[in-house]
């Protein structure tokens, strides 16, 4: 056997519904990296569920692109994984249909992430917003995935998808996988930098409350230095300072360093030169990714033969547990 077919399989996905924020490195990306020489591993931009909400075609064409470069600027190796756009590979609108006749309303309005953004978008909420986390259940089921590394944010949608995958395999037989998530212990919730309460969210409207992959240095800088802190002048990690706790998990995730380590460090000092290093490792982390994103956006025939050949490997996978899927429910097979 192959080592590839005895590798556990991983499935992660990225929107590309906005600019990537240092939130999607911390929580998502950086792990992807490490994770790529134990597992096989499907790294998808999920384009289908970036339409959920309303996106300028060109907008959503151009970022596609860059999420594919954050991808391979941040450390994800093409030869070694399979990074593919989603809507190339139609068996997950495919399953995502099947698996919808599997799941309940009920199920899907308890979704908090549904309910936070419905309230948002007022009077315009698609369809499309409610059933978003049954395209997510079918995009880690069609790759019998045993891990799926995301932000805490996301444990919700792994729930459904680990109940909906246990409902379809007690109705018709063992089909899937039930997958486990993979939630980093520091970093899953890197918070908003104006209301650190928050979660730090790239469709924010305020751009000081998010730090962007491509953030140039001094914008790093200055919105660090804004960044909302408290009045006690202390850096000491507790829920009464959720400003200063945030920036100090950063620090830590960035520095690998430990949170007391941390807090010894500036033990005695205000938040002047704790800052400034919260932003320099920023910086430094950032930095070298930018201007490789910076190299490979320009370089479109590099990225399309990543996407063609992912989409290839990735609908093989995929077409053979669609056709399982097909075959359980009771369609009539046609030879293809
Ligand atoms: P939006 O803010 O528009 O809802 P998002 O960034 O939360 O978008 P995705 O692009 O789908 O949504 O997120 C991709 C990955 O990044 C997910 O695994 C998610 O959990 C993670 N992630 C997003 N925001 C954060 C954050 N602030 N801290 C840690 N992880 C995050
Ligand atoms: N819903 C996720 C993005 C996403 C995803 C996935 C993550 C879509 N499909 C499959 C992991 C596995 C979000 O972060 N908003």
């Amino acid at each position: 056997m192959e080592q590839t077919e005895q590798k556990k399989v991983i499935f992660s996905g990225i929107q590309p519904s906005g600019e990537l924020t240092l939130g999607n490195y911390l929580g998502a990306l950086k792990n992807w990296v490490k994770l790529q020489d134990q597992y096989d591993c499907y790294y998808c931009i999920v384009d289908m569920h970036a339409i959920t909400v309303k996106q300028e075609p060109k907008d959503l064409r151009r970022r596609t692109l860059e999420v594919l470069s954050i991808y391979i600027a941040a450390g994800i190796d093409p030869e070694k994984n399979t990074l593919f756009i989603q809507s190339h590979v139609p068996a997950h609108a495919e399953a995502a249909w099947l698996l919808n006749c599997n799941t309940y309303m009920g199920e899907l309005s308890r979704m908090t992430q549904f309910k936070d953004k419905s309230q948002r978008y007022g009077n315009n909420i698609s369809a499309g917003l409610f059933n978003y986390p049954v395209l997510m259940v079918a995009d880690i089921l069609l790759y019998q995935a045993d891990l799926v590394p995301v932000g805490v944010d996301q444990k919700q949608h792994l729930e459904l998808t680990r109940d909906v995958a246990e409902r379809f395999n007690n109705t018709y037989s063992e089909t899937f996988k039930i997958p486990e998530p993979y939630i980093p212990e520091a970093g899953a919730k890197i918070m908003d930098l104006q209301e650190p309460t928050k979660k730090m969210s790239k469709s924010s409207d305020n751009p000081n409350s998010y730090i962007l992959i491509m953030d140039p240095p001094e914008v790093i800088r200055k919105k660090v230095s804004r960044a909302v802190t408290d009045s006690l002048g202390v850096v000491k990690y507790n829920d009464e300072q959720p400003g200063v706790k945030n920036l100090m998990t950063i620090l830590s995730v960035i520095k690998g360093k430990t949170i007391q380590e941390i807090e010894k460090e500036y033990e005695g000092q205000g938040y002047a030169q704790f800052k400034k290093d919260v932003a320099e490792a920023i910086v430094g982390e950032l930095e070298p990714i930018q201007k490789k994103v910076k190299d490979l956006v320009a370089n479109k025939e590099y990225l399309e033969s990543i996407y063609k050949k992912g989409a290839e490997k990735a609908s093989y996978v995929a077409n053979k547990t669609l056709r399982k899927m097909q075959k359980k429910i009771g369609f009539i097979p046609v030879s293809r």
